[in-house]
């Protein structure tokens, strides 16, 4: 496990709590009952706010870019041998760092997003020059060169190898993107029309080829009804419960190599629900049974 509190991704304060959150809504406890040995990494030091000057296209670049990469540092490390790594945000900008990390020890790594939004904005196409709305695309090689060179010289990942589930609110460059890059995305029309036990099947064929799959869970993916506590809430959302159908499919493919759980934020959560709810998800991916 590893807590990367930084929130200058975006605009709200707050966020730079999740980890704290998460880990005390007992996600250590929840592991070693399963069985895990569990290595706690701590949180990851990050730039205070305040020394932070911010730039109307890329809120905050110099301090998201200098703590990705040391996140892709460290997540690089942690990657090796048979661990899987557990990242807990922080805004969803820390993908960035995480992704870059974790690719460099697959040739085909595979990408779940699991979010309302999509997180393919650049700073040439992004209504809020909030770098947590950029992750995707900058795994793509997509974006400034400062933030798509964390990855090294070849992106993180192929544009064939990430499925969106949950998508519900998508700028139209992102979805010009999308069908430009020909991105697997089920919004939640699709989810609504399919049940995500299909939804998930159909995931799971498509990332056959990957040899590893890395969960990236937005907590905002889900509704706000059962996920109050995040930045950016996007009614019509997906439930708790087809959340843990998604978990506990997804554990069952054994594919699952990497995961990460992001957007919490304890300001404006009721009683710790979000934390909560991102920590019975984590038990469902980790294997967790209700049986
Ligand atoms: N697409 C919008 C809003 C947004 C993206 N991610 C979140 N919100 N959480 C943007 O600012 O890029
Ligand atoms: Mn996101
Ligand atoms: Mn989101």
């Amino acid at each position: 496990m590893l807590g990367v509190p930084l929130d200058l991704g975006q605009n709200r304060r707050g966020v730079d709590m999740g980890p704290s959150a998460i880990r005390y809504a007992g996600v250590r406890e929840r592991l070693e009952t399963l069985g895990y040995n569990v290595h706690d990494h701590g949180d990851l030091r990050v730039p205070a706010r305040y020394e932070q000057e911010s730039e109307e296209r890329l809120k905050h670049l110099s301090a998201v870019v200098e703590t990705n990469r040391t996140l892709a540092k460290k997540m690089d490390e942690i990657s090796s041998g048979d661990a899987i790594p557990l990242v807990f945000g922080g805004d969803h900008s820390i993908a960035i760092g995480s992704l870059a990390g974790i690719a460099r020890h697959y040739q085909n790594l595979g990408v779940i997003w699991y979010d309302a939004h999509g997180d393919l904005n650049t700073a040439e196409t992004s209504p809020s020059g909030n770098i947590h709305g950029m992750p995707l695309a900058v795994s793509l090689g997509l974006g400034h060169e400062s933030l798509t060179g964390i990855a090294g010289e070849a992106p993180a990942v192929n544009p064939e190898n990430i499925v969106i589930i949950g998508a519900r609110a998508l700028d139209d460059a992102e979805k010009s993107l999308i069908q430009k890059h020909n991105i697997k995305v089920f919004t939640m029309h699709e989810v609504d029309r399919l049940g995500m036990s299909e939804v998930i099947n159909q995931t799971s064929n498509y990332l056959s080829h990957c040899d590893g799959v890395h969960v990236s869970l937005d907590l905002d993916g889900l509704d706000p009804i059962d996920a109050p506590g995040v930045g950016t809430p996007v009614v019509g959302g997906l439930s708790y419960r087809e959340s843990h159908l998604a978990m506990e499919m997804l554990e069952e493919t054994g594919k699952v190599t990497s995961c990460e759980f992001v957007e919490v934020n304890p300001i404006l959560d009721e009683k710790n629900k979000t934390a909560e709810a991102a920590v019975a998800l984590i038990g469902s991916l980790l294997g967790e049974k209700i049986r």
